[in-house]
């Protein structure tokens, strides 16, 4: 509360005052003293730019404690126009920040995912829950004659619009850019799409597609075996993210120009982005082949495009999925094992095999190479006498690069990622109590405190009086005019 107090205080000045300017020259002036300064005495240097903050405009250093000053994006208000999970996962991420996240759902039905999975009856899903934490829902019939009356409001009273319609549906509900650009200037309009400009702008898209099209498919899986997804939503979660930076950069840019600006992520480009490294591997093909990957060593030529590569290590360091004990009754039972090369010795002796270290044939990383396959069957039997984590224990005081393969299970039960936040309990009034990720990103002035999802439209009535200013009889009035309710269905539908 006290945040969106403050916020109140900073939003938007028109015209700088003449007590501000009046200010901002004055620093000016003192940054100009303390910059001739230098030359002199550092004490009284120091003394000068403590003055006037850093010398670059920013206000003193607070002296609160650290995670006691606010968040970082306190003041900052979203119209978050977002459904399933691309958008929301951005939204969430902005509200995590402190962003006021005001959520705008359709009367009666909400976010698709509320219902979408249900684990428990009646309650809203954990695909919901787990993508819309921190949030606030208001309903609006954006069709509905005031439900666009609320949200031209919305748009002057929010900092950031973000969506991830389909291409086009926007504008059909007469958001165009134009429009918002002209009500609110400073707004920043923010979207996902399934693909940027070009053949394919106009298509629906979901997380599989953009695995697809954006590289990831075709360079995950085995050789001899098909395409494969991966089980990370770099499509969805990945767009999110990268819309959520495209956002802050846009509103740190609006510091400067006072404007607001379009920022797209599409979801092919921020697939593409995530798997960089085999675009890097495309033209390092015309080369010759690609000694890291096993088939080199196999004996297998290459073809024109970079192929799937099982499970090998991404960079120039060997590695491989091995089996430990247990593995033929757990299914992850396995560790990641690299053999990086300057701990090569170490691994030698540790694994039983001491002559490696001097034989021609193993000594090097160049003449490790052609014999990755037997290499890591060699540790593998090693490592089959070992519990993955038995396996870590011993790698890890030598350095050497292992890491568990870890179910989701073993996530969710984990101490030390609910210690650091990341695993989050939260409590919700009709679902109970449910794990969620908290804030993968951990900043040390600005703290995360998971919150619940909101239900649906459950701050439909604070938005409206608090927010947009519409007085108690006129918000009563609205709540009745069918712009924040669903249609009633004829009794015989009904029935
Ligand atoms: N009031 C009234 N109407 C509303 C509304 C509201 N509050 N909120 C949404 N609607 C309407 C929209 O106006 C749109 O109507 P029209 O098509 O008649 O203009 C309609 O709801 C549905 O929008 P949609 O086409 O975006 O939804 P969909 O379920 O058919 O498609 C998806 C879903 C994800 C394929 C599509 O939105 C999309 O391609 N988005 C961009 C890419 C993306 O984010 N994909 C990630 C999905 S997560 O895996």
């Amino acid at each position: 509360m006290a945040a969106r107090k403050a916020s109140k205080k900073t939003r938007k000045p028109v015209k700088k005052s003449p007590v501000k300017a009046k200010a901002a020259k004055a620093a000016r002036k003192a940054v100009k003293a303390a910059r001739k300064l230098v030359a002199a005495p550092k004490k009284a240097a120091t003394a000068a730019l403590k003055a006037v903050g850093n010398g670059h405009g920013l206000p003193k250093p607070s002296s609160k404690p650290f995670g006691q000053a606010g968040k970082a994006l306190d003041g900052v208000r979203v119209l978050d126009f977002t459904h399933v999970q691309s958008g929301p996962t951005c939204t969430q991420l902005l509200a995590y920040m402190g962003a006021d996240v005001i959520k705008v759902e359709r009367p009666g039905v909400g976010d698709i995912t509320r219902g979408q999975l249900r684990d428990v009856p009646g309650a809203d899903s954990l695909y919901f829950t787990m993508l819309n934490g921190n949030k606030r829902s208001i309903t609006i019939d954006s069709k509905h004659p005031k439900g666009k009356e609320i949200l031209e409001r919305l748009i002057r009273h929010c900092d950031v619009l973000v969506e991830n319609f389909a291409p086009g549906a926007l504008d059909r509900m007469g958001l165009t850019w134009e429009y918002i650009h002209k009500t609110n200037p400073r707004m920043i309009v923010a979207s996902v799409k399934g693909f940027g400009p070009g053949p394919y702008e106009d298509c629906k898209v979901y997380e599989n597609i953009a695995q697809c099209a954006g590289g990831s498919a075709s360079t995950t899986g085995f050789r001899e075996g098909p395409p494969l997804v991966t089980g990370s939503q770099i499509g969805d979660s990945g767009t999110g993210l990268h819309l959520a930076f495209g956002i802050v950069c846009a509103l740190h840019q609006r510091n400067r120009t006072g404007r607001g600006q379009k920022v797209l992520a599409a979801m092919q480009d921020g697939v593409l982005n995530l798997c960089r490294v085999k675009l890097r591997d495309q033209q390092r093909l015309a080369h010759g082949p690609l000694k890291e990957y096993s088939q080199y060593g196999e004996g297998v030529p290459f073809g024109k495009a970079v192929p799937r590569a099982g499970n090998d290590s991404g960079g120039g360091q060997p590695g491989w999925i091995l089996k430990c004990k247990g593995w033929e009754s757990d299914p992850d039972a396995y560790i990641y094992f690299i053999t990086q090369a300057p701990v090569w010795e170490k691994i030698c002796d540790l694994i039983g095999k001491p002559e490696w270290k001097t034989d021609p044939d193993y000594a090097t990383p160049p003449a490790r190479l052609p014999r990755l396959k037997h290499i890591f069957a060699t540790i593998e039997q090693w490592t089959m006498t070992k519990t993955k984590f038995e396996v870590m224990e011993l790698c890890n005081p030598l350095d050497i690069p292992v890491g568990p393969i870890l179910s989701m299970k073993e996530i969710a039960e984990d101490d030390s990622l609910r210690a650091t936040g990341t695993v989050v309990e939260v409590d919700h009034p009709t679902r109970g109590r449910y794990l969620t990720v908290g804030n993968p990103v951990k900043m040390s002035d600005s703290v995360t405190e998971v919150t619940r999802s909101p239900l649906l439209g459950e701050h439909t009535e604070e938005i409206l009086t608090k927010v947009l200013g519409y007085g108690a009889k006129e918000a009563a009035e609205i709540m009745t005019s069918g712009a924040t309710t669903a249609p009633e269905k004829p009794k015989a539908a009904a029935a």
